[in-house]
């Protein structure tokens, strides 16, 4: 059967050469100028980043190695993590092996649940799964073969294994925590002949009176499985993973950016919006009542949740797939039904306010009414579902960088005095 470490042995050498050459041949050409305005803005547009597995393209969204994402929601989450490492779909054989090699990874090591029941039980869900992942580092092959000796070139290979080891128990201590921290009972066990998706929604509890949970479940976690690498969770996984500090530190560290209340810790935010709005009016209001609310949120100082993104200037294709998906499996449900009005009034809204350089609406804004849907009613808990599929993205660009030998991150910054100087010619 074809395994990753063999496709991968044969693609490094080949993708190895086109860098070197691409480096040795054009080295000093500019490809990027940065104004000064964007040292101030977040360094939004600035150039100066590899990453392979995704690209995010203002008009179109993203695309997963030349794939649109819309057109891969038939796919199941290791079908996107094979994708996302080497390149291409796995055929059978070889999802076969993927599964087998996650089957074999994916025992829990029972402290991490000792860790998480000696935790405040108030605290928040990603701080446990975030820790859950750094108390396993311990069992890093990465920091083995490194203080083994391990050559560079070779860096890549113990950074696939911990990838597979983490990707392969995050399923089950996500679950864990759901109902560790909500109080759902005793935890369930993994069940090895369903699929990676199939389980995680097999051990929430969630998925025995509907099994179209399981098909929403992979849908979410094919759709948030990466966004090219500079958005905040996979920088800060690139930066740490640069420092050769392994994939237990550096998916953590890029976690703890996922939940902030910008990034992955919206889709909280958006469905309480949306419930806020459905218990003031008993229901769904009037467009107009809903245009007057939205005005309220932002002539109070808060954003809109759900609306914007940093890059896209089109409604995000996510929330096309996961509006399609509600609508074709429950349309009748109020929350959807909120969400779908909020479409087609709050882009005006923005529009009119100005500020917002994109007024569509991003992934956030539908997932959260799915959820909801199911019966999963704990928002806390739903940045942990956006961290579980954008842990595939984090490890398969670690696996890259460790492949293509990329050095430690280090920009350069400057003070506000060389800022001045730089100008002041002009
Ligand atoms: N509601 C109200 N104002 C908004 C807005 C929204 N949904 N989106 C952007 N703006 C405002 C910004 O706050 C900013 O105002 P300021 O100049 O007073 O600070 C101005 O418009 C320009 O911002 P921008 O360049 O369009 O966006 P950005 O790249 O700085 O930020 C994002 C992008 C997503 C953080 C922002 O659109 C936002 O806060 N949206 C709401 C929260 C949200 O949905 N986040 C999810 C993002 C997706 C993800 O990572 N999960």
């Amino acid at each position: 059967m074809p395994n990753l470490r063999v496709i991968l042995r044969e693609k490094i050498p080949e993708w190895r050469t086109e860098l070197r050459e691409l480096v040795s041949e054009h080295g000093e050409n500019t490809i990027s100028d940065v104004k000064l305005r964007q040292v101030f803005g977040g360094l939004r547009g600035v150039k100066g980043l590899l990453c392979n597995t995704s690209l995010v393209e203002p008009e179109k969204g993203l695309i997963v190695r030349g794939i649109p994402i819309l057109e891969l929601t038939d796919k199941i989450p290791e079908e996107i993590f094979y994708l996302l490492l080497t390149g291409e779909l796995p055929d059978e054989p070889a999802l076969a092996r993927l599964q087998a090699e996650y089957n074999e990874r994916a025992e829990v090591p029972p402290y991490v649940w000792d860790v998480l029941e000696t935790m405040p039980k108030n605290s928040h869900p990603m701080v446990m799964f975030s820790l859950a992942i750094l108390s396993m580092q311990r069992e890093s092959r990465f920091k083995i073969a490194y203080d083994s000796g391990v050559k560079k070139p070779n860096y890549w290979e113990s950074t696939l294994e911990d990838a597979l080891c983490i990707l392969a128990k995050l399923p089950e201590i996500a679950a864990g925590i759901y109902r560790m921290r909500f109080n759902k009972g005793p935890r369930i066990p993994r069940n090895p002949k369903l699929d990676w998706g199939g389980n995680f929604a097999h051990m929430l509890g969630l998925s025995e009176n509907d099994p179209v949970f399981a098909d929403m479940m992979r849908l979410y976690l094919v759709l948030h499985c990466d966004h090219e690498g500079g958005n905040v969770s996979a920088f800060t996984c690139h930066v740490v993973n640069s420092a050769l500090s392994d994939l237990y530190y550096s998916v953590s560290a890029g976690l703890n950016g996922l939940a902030g209340p910008l990034h992955g810790l919206a889709n909280q935010e958006c469905l309480k919006f949306v419930l806020w709005i459905l218990n003031r009016f008993s229901g769904v209001p009037d467009d107009e009542q809903i245009r007057e609310e939205c005005w309220e949120t932002l002539e109070s100082g808060r954003v809109i949740p759900g609306y914007g993104h940093a890059v896209l200037r089109v409604t995000d294709p996510r929330f096309t797939a996961f509006r399609e998906f509600g609508l074709e499996h429950f349309k009748e449900d109020e929350v959807l039904q909120l969400v779908d009005k909020l479409f087609s009034i709050v882009p005006g809204v923005l529009k009119e306010q100005g500020k917002a350089k994109s007024p569509w609406p991003n992934v956030d804004s539908c997932s959260g009414a799915l959820l909801h849907h199911y019966g999963m009613n704990e928002f806390e808990y739903y940045t942990v579902l956006f961290a579980v599929s954008r842990t595939m993205g984090m490890c398969a660009q670690a696996v890259i960088s460790r492949a293509m030998m990329e050095p430690i991150t280090r920009p350069k910054s400057v003070e506000t005095g060389w800022l001045k100087e730089q100008v002041s010619g002009n």
